[in-house]
Order: structure tokens, then sequence, then C-alpha cells
């Protein structure tokens, strides 16, 4: 319910705050919110018996020799071809069993102490073959959709008192999640200074009513909430992927590296997704090639052909979202076969809010912020909130490879 209550997108800062007014105090809630949750796992019984112990509750897991960070270990891919020809626009992943997750080395880099610790532990999983989108879903392909069908987006449609009695009226409006830069340096524990919401933005309107999708044809489509995607998925025959498809196919074949492509953030000087550089929030200085959102596809695909899966826009999975997820895997010991995420959600930082995983990164994360742009880090987000950093691609079983509409 949080879009209408002068909503933020609820990836990119590492906190999930939707109220304006609750924002600090939801981020002080987080970290308290975080280090209690792994202080419960840590007290359960099972955890007491279990061989792996659960995330340390120590704030900074890095320097805890004591703490028991389990390995990467090798990526095993699948080694069954492709049933058919790739449907348009999308590459074959063999699917196999990989290792999951984030551990100390990714906490270490990023400067908002914890914001991967929901990442943690590594641990081992399996996914089937699929199908998936080589970028992320444009604008004109998402274009292609509401032509064929005439959805309008949630950002499109106003509020209305019966959803949101408590809202005064001046804020049921249409509208989204706006990132605009502030005048000077900011200190960053509020990240409703450089996040509000815009009346008018949406999709045809990605940075507000005056602007309009000229020339960007081949830019992701943003301010789509998770049953937009959901829609245009339906519409072209596929899905959204799974967390665990989204990570193993960015891995790109690779094992535990920090990184979609290795573990150098710029290997041979060159960057090799769209970030953000300068000083945040204040200026994007562009170093990579795009200050702000780029098209689709500009820098080098990972091993598995695929663009974007880092940085650019964050993508919807299809999992609810909690930052326990990968601890209960853990628990439940062996390897997590095709997991679909917990039954509900649960956010300590917003508890009533529904969110699902996002995940990639965004052209706004910055090592002075956050660094999710790192493979096995996770982001989250209220499903009817989107933003113009938030996208989405999709992903076909490797059963019904009848090609969708929406690729021409
Ligand atoms: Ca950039
Ligand atoms: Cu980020």
């Amino acid at each position: 319910m949080s879009r209408r209550n002068k909503t933020r997108p609820n990836s990119d800062p590492p906190a999930t705050p939707a109220r304006k007014k609750s924002l600090s105090r939801a981020v002080t809630i987080l970290l308290v919110a975080t280090i209690a949750v792994l202080v419960l796992w840590l007290s359960r019984p099972q955890a007491a018996t279990a061989p792996q112990a659960a995330p340390s509750p120590e704030p900074n897991v890095a320097s805890s020799p004591s703490t028991p960070t389990p390995p990467f270990l090798p990526t095993v891919a699948n080694k069954t071809a492709a049933p058919s020809p790739a449907p348009a626009g999308m590459v074959w992943i063999p699917g196999g069993e990989f290792s999951m997750g984030c551990n100390a080395a990714c906490e270490s880099l990023c400067a908002a102490p914890g914001v991967t610790r929901d990442a943690q532990p590594v641990h081992r999983v399996y996914v089937d073959a699929f199908w998936m989108d080589q970028t992320e879903v444009t604008n004109e392909q998402f274009e292609q959709f509401v032509r064929a069908t005439g959805y309008l987006t949630i950002a499109e449609i106003a509020p209305t008192k019966e959803e949101f009695p408590t809202a005064p009226p001046e804020n049921l409006v249409a509208g989204s999640t706006l990132f605009t830069p502030t005048p000077g340096p900011v200190p960053l524990n509020d990240m409703f200074q450089w996040w509000r919401y815009e009346k008018g933005a949406n999709w045809r309107h990605p940075t507000g009513p005056a602007s309009d999708l000229n020339g960007k044809q081949k830019y992701p489509v943003v301010h789509v909430a998770y049953p937009d995607a959901q829609a245009y998925a339906k519409w072209a025959g596929k899905r959204l992927p799974t967390e665990a498809e989204f990570e193993f196919a960015a891995r790109g074949g690779l094992a535990g590296k920090i990184y979609a492509w290795g573990d150098e953030l710029k290997p041979g000087g060159k960057w090799m997704a769209n970030i953000y550089q300068g000083q945040f929030p204040v200026k994007d200085t562009g170093e990579d090639g795009f200050a702000g959102i780029a098209p689709v596809a500009q820098f080098p695909p990972n091993g598995y052909g695929l663009y974007d899966v880092a940085g650019n826009v964050w993508e919807w999975c299809s999992d609810w979202y909690r930052p326990d997820t990968y601890a209960r895997q853990q628990l439940a010991g062996g390897v997590s076969r095709n997991p679909q995420g917990p039954d509900s959600p649960y956010d300590p930082a917003e508890p009533t809010e529904k969110k699902r995983v996002h995940r990639g990164g965004s052209f706004l994360c910055t090592d002075q912020y956050c660094t999710r742009y790192m493979v096995g880090s996770r982001g989250k987000g209220e499903v009817t909130t989107a933003s113009n950093h938030l996208g989405f691609r999709c992903v076909q079983d490797a059963r019904s490879t009848a090609p969708g509409p929406s690729q021409p």
C-alpha cells in the first residue's frame, strides 16, 4: 500500500522505507531489525545444532575469523543442449548446480554496512535449464504489449480514496517515484532527499510528464510495478525469473566471483556495467559512458550472452523477499532445487509491505552507497511501487518454446 503515501523505489538504497516521515527511523529499524533477525536465527534450537551456523550477528563478518563462511564451490552446468532454436532475443541458460549468494568479500566492498547481509550464507542451489531475454525489456517491446492489449500500468492509474483512505486528496494522483539529484552533497542517511513521488511519471514519461520516449526505443522500460511486469510476461508467453534463475544466469558459468564478469570492477580499466560515478547523489559524471539510464546492451555480455545483468536498471524476480531466505535454505541442508522463494514476504524494516526481490542493481549504484551491482547481492521492492531505475526481463521454460508475440 505504499505507492501513494509518497513512496520511494525500494531498492537502490540499503533500507526500504516507503513512507517519508518514517524514513530515518526506518533505516535505524532496518539495521537493528536485521541484527535482531540474525540473533533470533542463531538462538533457534536448529541453529545451535546445525552443521553450519546462520550468518553472524557480529557487525563485521569479514573481520570475524571465528565465523565459518561457507565457500563458493564450482558451478556445474547441465550439458543438455538447447532443445530448439532460441526464441527471438533469448539465450539458452543450461541450468545446473551453483553456489548462490554473497560472502564477506561483497560485504567489505559496500559502504552501507549490512546491505548485502541478506545474501548470506552462500549455499548450494540447482536450477533447471531455461531461456532468458538477452536484455532488459525495452520501451519498444513494452509498447507492442500495450498496443496489443490496451494495458494500463499501475503508475498510470490514479489511486482511489477506498484504496488509501488516509491519504490526503492531493496525493491521490497517478505517478511514480523519480530520482532527482541533490543541489549539493547531503548526508546519505535520508533517501527522500533524492527520491520523490512525481505526478505524471510513468513508462511513457520516464522523468515526469514533460518527458517522452523519443529516441528511447532501445532503453529499458521503467516505472513498471510487479503486476505490470507479470502482465507483460504472460502476454509474451513468458514469465519472470526466480531469484535463483537470475543469479545462475547472471553468473554466466563463473563461480564465486564478485561481479558477473569476474573479481575486478574495471578489468583493463574498462567499465563493464552502467553504474554511477561522481559524488552521489549530486552529480553522475557518466565516466562509464552514461550519466543515468542507458540503452540496453551497451556493455559486454556475460558468459551466457546476457546484457546488463549488473547495473542499468533493477529487475523484478518472482520470489517474495525475506532477509533470511538463504539462512533458511542453508539450515534445510543439501541442495535447494529450483527454489521459488518463501511463501510470504517479510522485510523487518517495513513489516506490512509486500515485497518481491529485485536483482542486478541500477545506474544509481555506487560504492559510496550501494554496491548491489555485485552479482550475488539482493534488492527488494514493494510490489505496486515502480521507479525510474526499475525494469525487468523475462524467462521461458525450456519445454514451452513457442516464441511470444513480443519479440520482433
Ligand atoms: Ca553510468
Ligand atoms: Cu544500488
